[in-house]
C-alpha cells in the first residue's frame, strides 16, 4: 500500500509514521499561543524533526469543540510565513490543518503536500479540486458536525458502521473529483462529533477499516476523552494517549498525530519490536 504527496511516497508496511502538531494559534486546546510566533513555530517544527517526526501539520484555526472560526485573511496570515520558512528547513512532508480549500492552495504553494482536512464531510468538491490539482495527500477525516455543533449531541446507531460507511463514500466522491485513492489516509476523527464511548468503540473496531487497504491516520493526543475517562487535566494525559497509539497501531494504524513526539516515537519503537517477535 502506497501513501503518495506530492514529491513524497510512502510504501506500507513500514514503522509508524509520526506527525507532529505545531498550532499557530491563540486558542487550540493544548498549546495555544505558544507558537503564534513564526519563529517559535518553526523552531518547534524543527526539533519535532529531530525527535522523530516524519510529517509537520500546521494549523492556524483552532479545531477544538465550540471554538470559533477564524477568517481566511488571519488563517493565511498565521501559516503561510511558517510554511514557507519550514519548507526550506525540514525535508519531512508538511501537512496544513485547515478546512477552507484557498487557505489549502496557498499553503501547497508555500511547499505544504499533505492537506489535513477535519472538514472531509463537506458537500462540495473545491478542497478535493485542490488536492487534484497539486497532486497532494489527503487525510480524510470524520466528523459528525462542525467544531461549533459537533459535541452538542453526537449520535449513532453503530458508530463503526457509520464511519466505514463514510469513508467508502468519500473515496468514491474523490475518486470522481480526480483524487487518487493513493493519495488519501483516513482518520475516525475523534472527538470529532463523538461522545467518550464512541471514541472507544471506534479504537475496538480500527482494525475492520483496514479492509479499506487505505492508511489510517489516528489523533488522541492530550484529547478530552482521556480526561473524562481519566480524571486527568489536559497536561496529564501523556500516558493514556500513548497507551491509544499503541493499542491503534497493533489495530493497523500506520499514522500518529501527537503533541508529544519524542514520547510517541519511543512507544511506537517499543510497540514494534514487541510484535515483530509475533510475526
Ligand atoms: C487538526 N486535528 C485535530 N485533531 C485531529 C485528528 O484526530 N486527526 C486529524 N487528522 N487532524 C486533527
Amino acid at each position: 500500500m502506497t501513501f503518495r504527496a506530492r514529491q513524497f511516497s510512502f510504501a506500507f508496511p513500514q514503522p509508524t509514521l509520526v506527525m507532529g502538531i505545531v498550532n499557530v494559534t491563540p486558542d487550540s486546546f493544548s498549546d495555544g499561543g505558544h507558537f503564534l510566533d513564526p519563529a517559535a513555530a518553526v523552531a518547534h517544527a524543527e526539533k519535532q524533526v529531530e525527535q522523530g517526526a516524519e510529517i509537520i501539520d500546521v494549523g492556524g484555526e483552532s479545531t477544538r469543540p465550540g471554538a470559533q472560526g477564524v477568517s481566511e485573511a488571519e488563517e493565511l496570515r498565521r501559516v503561510i510565513p511558517v510554511i514557507e520558512r519550514l519548507a526550506d528547513r525540514v525535508k519531512v512532508p508538511i501537512s496544513i490543518d485547515t478546512m477552507k480549500p484557498a487557505v489549502a492552495r496557498a499553503a501547497l504553494q508555500a511547499g505544504a503536500s499533505i492537506v489535513n482536512d477535519i472538514a472531509a464531510n463537506r458537500t462540495d468538491d473545491a478542497m478535493w479540486r485542490v488536492v487534484a490539482d497539486t497532486g497532494a495527500g489527503y487525510v480524510c477525516v470524520h466528523m459528525q458536525g462542525t467544531p461549533q455543533t459537533m459535541q452538542l449531541n453526537p449520535n449513532y446507531a453503530d458508530a463503526v458502521k457509520e464511519v466505514g460507511d463514510f469513508f467508502v463514500e468519500r473515496l468514491r466522491r474523490l475518486n470522481d473529483s480526480g483524487v487518487g485513492a493513493d493519495q488519501v489516509v483516513l482518520d475516525v476523527g475523534i472527538g470529532f462529533g463523538k461522545t467518550v464511548e464512541h471514541n472507544l468503540q471506534l479504537l475496538t473496531g480500527l482494525r475492520s477499516f483496514t479492509k479499506l487497504q487505505r492508511p489510517l491516520l489516528l489523533g488522541v493526543s492530550r484529547k478530552s476523552f482521556i480526561g473524562k475517562l481519566l480524571g486527568a487535566d489536559v497536561a496529564e494525559r501523556l500516558a493514556g494517549s500513548l497507551a491509544c497509539a499503541c493499542w491503534a497501531v497493533r489495530a493497523g494504524a500506520q499514522i500518529i498525530r501527537t503533541h508529544d513526539v519524542a514520547e510517541t516515537v519511543q512507544a511506537m519503537r517499543m510497540t514494534e519490536a514487541i510484535w515483530a517477535q509475533e510475526k
